[in-house]
């Protein structure tokens, strides 16, 4: 059976001499006089359980004595009123059980007080989740998808999952991780880009994914990750990419208001404030975004990508005009995927990044659905079609025209909380050193 316990925040002053069972980990333990204090702390916050030596069974008093920190304890007791005590009220036990002993010393002080890098940090990362802080970012994100999901089913997106494991590139480059998969070529996926396209030949005609990618990348940034979890979508019948455009603003501001209105007391802990997305986000063109931040004095050259530093750039520009969310539309087609649709002009695609303060959370367009001009592309673009198989065939019996998007949850998490390292948005994140834990 389980325990019948009661969380830190079910339990209020009015609660006056009623008889509760608190469980949680050992925070904080003092000495007073006569008067012992274990402070618990349980996922809601904490609670004190004072022990006045007089007037508690000596076993009890002695078992709180015994405490090591961060011990996983169960205590029965009597709640009393008190103004001094966090949330106004404190435990007087009748009983305390060690459930599970910490030892000594422990590798990370959770409490905080002693500060310790992010390297020791994601190291002990379960001690580390015990945080408070860290903590907060966890919860967020967990309603940030939970709102994604509310947003895409009332717009009858159907959740779908596809394979984590390709038999070829899905985004062309070579950052993949190979598999071993019995006698055949295999890797894990860089993205469900070519599986949601096939489902758009279905009459599943809207799906997303809470999808994982896989990216053999060998950067070691803030900002890059090697496992990537993402909301995968696409969306067919649309007449160009500005159908998208339309999904991803509710999309966006739904995940941003629910965390706004459902996690107050997270904010409040991670001392940030969020401002109400105001809707459209503006559409600035790849060429327009070049000119500025040109103008701005950072030399960027025309055709390419945009790097970091230029995206920063115009993140600052952005900014001044009292822009934090933003569109950037039409990029060249020669630096976008083989499935993008060309721009009426061809040297342009219908594609576009979606920016939050100068960083760059979701990247998606129109896709080319015609066959030949597929086929033509995969060509143009250095690979070889035959590698599309199963892919291209889908294209030959009815495929409506699509398109569809990636955003990328930890850089999302990550700069809407102001957070210093993408990693801090990853329960156990990978990336070029960290295999473990
Ligand atoms: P793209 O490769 O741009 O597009 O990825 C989409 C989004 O995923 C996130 N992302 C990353 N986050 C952290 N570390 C990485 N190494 C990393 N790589 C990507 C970003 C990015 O905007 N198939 C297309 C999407 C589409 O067109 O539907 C794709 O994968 O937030």
């Amino acid at each position: 059976m389980m325990m019948d316990r009661r969380y830190s925040d079910e339990i209020t002053p009015e609660m006056d001499g009623l008889k509760v069972t608190v469980a949680g980990w050992v925070h904080d333990k003092r000495k007073l006089g006569g008067l012992l204090f274990v402070v618990l702390r349980d996922r809601e916050g904490i609670v004190q359980v004072t022990l006045p030596k007089k007037f508690v069974v000596p076993e009890v008093f002695e078992t709180a004595r015994g405490l090591t920190k961060e011990s996983v304890i169960r205590v029965t007791g009597t709640v009393q009123k008190e103004d001094k005590a966090p949330n106004g009220y404190e435990i007087i036990p009748d009983g305390i059980e060690v459930l599970s002993p910490a030892a000594t010393p422990l590798p990370l002080d959770p409490t905080g007080k002693v500060e310790a890098n992010l390297d020791t940090r994601l190291d002990n990362r379960v001690i580390d989740l015990r945080r408070g802080e860290v903590a907060a970012i966890f919860k967020i994100r967990d309603t940030a998808i939970e709102a994604a999901r509310e947003y895409l089913r009332s717009e009858k997106f159907v959740e779908v999952q596809t394979p984590r494991i390709i038999s070829t590139s899905s985004e062309g480059g070579t950052d993949l991780f190979p598999v071993a998969y019995f006698e055949k070529e295999a890797f894990l996926a860089q993205s469900p880009q070519l599986y949601k396209q096939m489902l758009m030949g279905t009459g599943f005609d809207r799906v997303y994914e809470i999808a994982t990618y896989f990216r053999a990348e060998e950067h070691d940034t803030i900002w890059h990750l090697n496992e990537v979890t993402a909301v995968d979508c696409e969306m067919a019948f649309i007449e160009d990419e500005g159908d998208v455009l339309v999904v991803i603003e509710n999309l966006v501001a739904g995940m941003i208001n629910a965390v706004r209105e459902r996690c107050g007391k997270q904010l409040e802990i991670l001392g940030r404030e969020l401002n109400e997305p105001r809707l459209p986000f503006t559409r600035v063109r790849y060429d327009d975004a070049v000119k500025m931040i040109d103008e701005a004095g950072l030399k960027v050259p025309h055709g390419e990508d945009l790097t970091t530093e230029a995206e920063k750039k115009l993140g600052e520009i952005m900014k001044e005009r009292g822009e934090e969310l933003y569109f950037v539309v039409k990029y060249p087609l020669r630096i976008k995927p083989f499935y993008t649709m060309p721009d009426e002009d061809p040297v342009y695609s219908n594609s576009f990044d979606l920016e939050i303060k100068g960083r760059e959370i979701i990247s998606g367009s129109q896709r080319i659905h015609q066959y030949d001009l597929l086929v033509e592309r995969i060509k143009k673009k250095g690979l070889n079609p035959d590698n599309f198989g199963s892919y291209l065939e889908a294209f030959k019996y009815g495929i409506p025209p699509h398109g569809g998007f990636g955003l990328g949850i930890e850089r999302f998490i990550m700069t809407l909380l102001d957070l210093p390292n993408v990693r801090e948005a990853v329960l156990f994140p990978r990336d070029r050193k960290r295999l473990t834990p």
